[in-house]
């Protein structure tokens, strides 16, 4: 009896093993894909994303896709300074074309991107201090380290005219490089002379917003198509 139930346990186990082994080999081709996420989110310092609903991907794309920012310049009270400046979004560089008028005649004044594009204040003082987002020292646009909104002067000329055009890569209009949309935009009253910290300008004569614009400089607006039929 003792000798049956042995071997019959034994056989029982030969069957089972063979029957587990059929089964795993039967198995085995679906497993990875069953069992992997279960083991990427049971692993320490993993985590899953969610995948990205198509309004999530339309708004990345969206932000990515604008290329042309525009900023006009109102004057702070007491001051007459005024203009426009382009951002046009190139390859691996933004270029940034200024027309400003109003200006003291054959002064340089500081010109900056600032952090805030907040009018609220009559002086301009709500616009913040100057965009920095790498945290570096003020300097001129060319030197190694500056701020990222570090523009440099705008030359006025004999008729308190200026037009600069400057070409920098540590600015973008939308993209992960120093970003602008949103920012302020800030002209002096006194030359910015790369001293620290912000280059010793003085009082903001005009400040603007940097928004999105439609197309680039170079194409000036085509008026709106009017098909209504003209009145006789
Ligand atoms: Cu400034």
């Amino acid at each position: 009896m003792t000798r049956l139930s042995t071997s019959t346990l034994a056989s029982l186990c030969v069957l089972t093993l063979t029957l587990g082994v059929a089964w795993a080999a039967e198995h085995a081709p679906n497993k990875p894909a069953e069992t992997a996420p279960a083991m990427r989110q049971g692993m320490p310092g993993m985590m899953e994303h969610p995948p990205m609903d198509d309004m999530a991907k339309k708004r990345a794309s969206g932000w990515k896709a604008i290329m042309h920012a525009v900023a006009v310049l109102t004057p702070t009270e007491g001051s007459t300074v005024h203009g426009v400046v382009h951002f046009d979004q190139e390859k691996d560089s933004l270029r940034i074309v200024a027309e400003i008028q109003g200006l003291t005649p054959n002064q340089k004044h500081g010109f900056h991107i600032h952090e805030f594009g907040d009018l609220t204040s009559t002086d301009g003082s709500c616009a913040g201090g100057h965009y920095n987002p790498q945290d570096q020292p003020h300097g001129m646009p060319d030197a190694p380290q500056h701020h990222a909104g570090d523009l440099g002067n705008l030359q006025a000329d004999d008729q308190g005219k200026a037009h600069l055009e400057l070409t920098v890569t540590d600015l973008t209009v939308a993209g992960r490089i120093n970003p602008i949309l949103g920012r302020g935009l800030v002209i002096h009253a006194q030359p910015d002379d790369g001293s620290q910290p912000t280059g010793n300008a003085g009082a903001r004569l005009a400040v603007g917003v940097i928004g999105i614009a439609h197309q680039t400089m170079d194409k000036p607006a085509e008026k709106p198509t009017d098909n209504s039929t003209p009145r006789k």
